[in-house]
């Protein structure tokens, strides 16, 4: 197995003692760290969901897949780190939660390092965050953008909640959505400004959102 290939199997066995070994030799081997997460670990976590599903894998397995990736993308993010010098006076403030209800946060936190790493300010208040708490810190913090990540059905609805209390408080702020659930048309459907599939698009879309 190539080491790259080993990250993979660690996060599907859940083995985080030598997952952070294993990417120090991919790093010395000239792997990429956006390619490691995009190429390597995303497709194991979203393989141990499918195991999941299938019951082959049941929850404390999901968890420890979930803790290796926690380790990893931990381990990895300083290497991310972009230019911070353009988050200056000027770069345009975004909040992010995962809404209530809900603690899935490992594509939010890449989510927030990608637009931090793009120049803008993130906030961000973290997982199982009620809308009140999201509507009050965004005022405060005077958020050009609200970025809202759920992965269970069960919580999406919430994102609607969010929305509908900030425009009953007149809240002058553009909604970004996203998280494994959400689509297009749920975002227009509940009056958010956008939907983005993936970090990447996260990026464009705070862009076109603040430009
Ligand atoms: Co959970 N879980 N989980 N889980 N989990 C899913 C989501 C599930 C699809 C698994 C499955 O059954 N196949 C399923 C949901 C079914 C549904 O509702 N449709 C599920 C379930 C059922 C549950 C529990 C209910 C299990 C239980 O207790 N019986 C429970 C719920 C807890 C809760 O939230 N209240 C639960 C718990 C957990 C763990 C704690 C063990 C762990 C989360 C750890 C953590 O996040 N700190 C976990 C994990 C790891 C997963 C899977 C396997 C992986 C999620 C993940 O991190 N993906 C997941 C299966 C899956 O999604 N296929 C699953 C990698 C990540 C990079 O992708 O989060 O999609 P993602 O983020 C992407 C994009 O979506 C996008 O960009 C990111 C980067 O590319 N994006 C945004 C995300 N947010 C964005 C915001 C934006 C823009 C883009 O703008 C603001």
């Amino acid at each position: 197995l190539k080491t790259v290939d080993k990250i993979n199997q660690s996060i599907l066995e859940g083995d985080r003692e030598n997952i952070v070994d294993l990417i120090k030799e991919a790093l010395a081997e000239g792997a990429k760290p956006g390619t490691i997460i995009d190429g390597y670990m995303i497709p194991a976590i979203t393989r141990v969901g499918h195991l999941y599903e299938e019951r082959k894998y049941f929850l404390p397995q999901l968890i420890q897949s979930a803790e290796a990736m926690k380790t990893a993308f931990d381990y990895l993010a300083p290497f991310l780190a972009g230019d911070r010098e353009s988050s200056g006076k000027n770069s345009p403030v975004i909040v992010l939660a995962t809404v209530k209800g809900d603690i899935h946060d490992i594509g939010k936190n890449i989510v927030g390092l990608m637009l931090r790493n793009n120049g803008f300010t993130v906030h961000d208040l973290g997982k199982n965050v009620s809308a009140e708490r999201i509507i009050s810190e965004s005022r405060d913090l005077k958020a050009q953008i609200i970025g809202l990540s759920a992965l269970l059905t069960t919580t999406m609805v919430e994102m609607r909640t969010v929305v509908e209390l900030a425009r009953s408080e007149g809240l002058d702020v553009k909604f970004m959505i996203g998280g494994a659930v959400v689509n297009d048309s749920y975002a227009r459907e509940i009056g958010a400004d956008g939907y983005a599939k993936d970090a990447y698009e996260a990026v464009k879309l705070a862009k076109k959102l603040t430009g």
